[in-house]
C-alpha cells in the first residue's frame, strides 16, 4: 500500500494543530504508521529540502524547520501521496483553497502549517531519512475493508 512522509512544522506545533492535522487525514480513511515529536537538526532539515539548496530562501527554510519542535508521520492509503497533497492546499496560503489545511490555518508562505512528500520517489527518500523501518508498523484494521 502507497505511504507518504508528512510533517506538522514548527508553527503547526505551536498553534496547536497537530490533533486537526492527524484528524483530517483520520476522518478521511488513511492509517497512521508512524509518528513522532522531534526537533530537527540542522543536517537533516538540509537533507530533507536539499532540493531548494540554490533557492533564495534555503537559509530561512532550513531556520525555521529547525526553530521548534515538529511532528513527523508517515501515512497509508490508496493515492495517498497526491490527495494528502490536495488536503495540504498550494504552497502559498495565497492560493490554497479554504478547505485545504494551509487554506484553512495559514497566511504566509513561509509559516505554511504542514509538509507533504510531492512524489513516489521523494515519500521513499524522505520516509527513509526520518524514520527507521522498526519505528513502522504494519497493522490490519476492519475499518479499511469499509474504505479501500
Ligand atoms: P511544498 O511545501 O508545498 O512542497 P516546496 O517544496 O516548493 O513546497 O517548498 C518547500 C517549502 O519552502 C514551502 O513549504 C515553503 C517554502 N517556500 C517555497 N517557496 C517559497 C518562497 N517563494 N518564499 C519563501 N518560502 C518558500
Ligand atoms: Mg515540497
Amino acid at each position: 500500500m502507497e505511504q507518504t512522509f508528512l510533517m506538522v512544522k514548527p508553527d503547526g506545533v505551536q498553534r496547536n494543530l497537530i490533533g486537526e492535522i492527524v484528524g483530517r487525514l483520520e476522518n478521511k480513511g488513511y492509517q497512521l504508521v508512524g509518528a513522532k515529536l522531534m526537533t530537527i537538526p540542522t543536517e537533516l532539515a538540509e537533507q530533507h529540502y536539499g532540493e531548494h539548496k540554490e533557492r533564495p530562501f534555503f537559509g530561512e527554510l532550513v531556520e525555521f524547520i529547525t526553530s521548534g519542535p515538529v511532528f513527523a508521520m508517515v501515512w497509508e492509503g490508496e493515492n495517498v501521496i497526491s490527495t494528502s497533497r490536495l488536503m495540504m492546499g498550494a504552497t502559498n496560503p495565497k492560493e490554497s483553497a479554504p478547505g485545504t489545511v494551509r487554506g484553512d490555518f495559514a497566511v504566509t508562505v513561509g509559516k505554511n502549517i504542514i509538509h507533504g512528500s510531492d512524489s513516489l520517489e521523494s515519500a521513499e527518500r524522505e520516509i527513509a531519512l526520518f524514520f527507521n523501518k522498526e519505528e513502522l508498523v504494519a497493522y490490519a484494521k476492519d475499518a479499511n475493508n469499509w474504505i479501500n
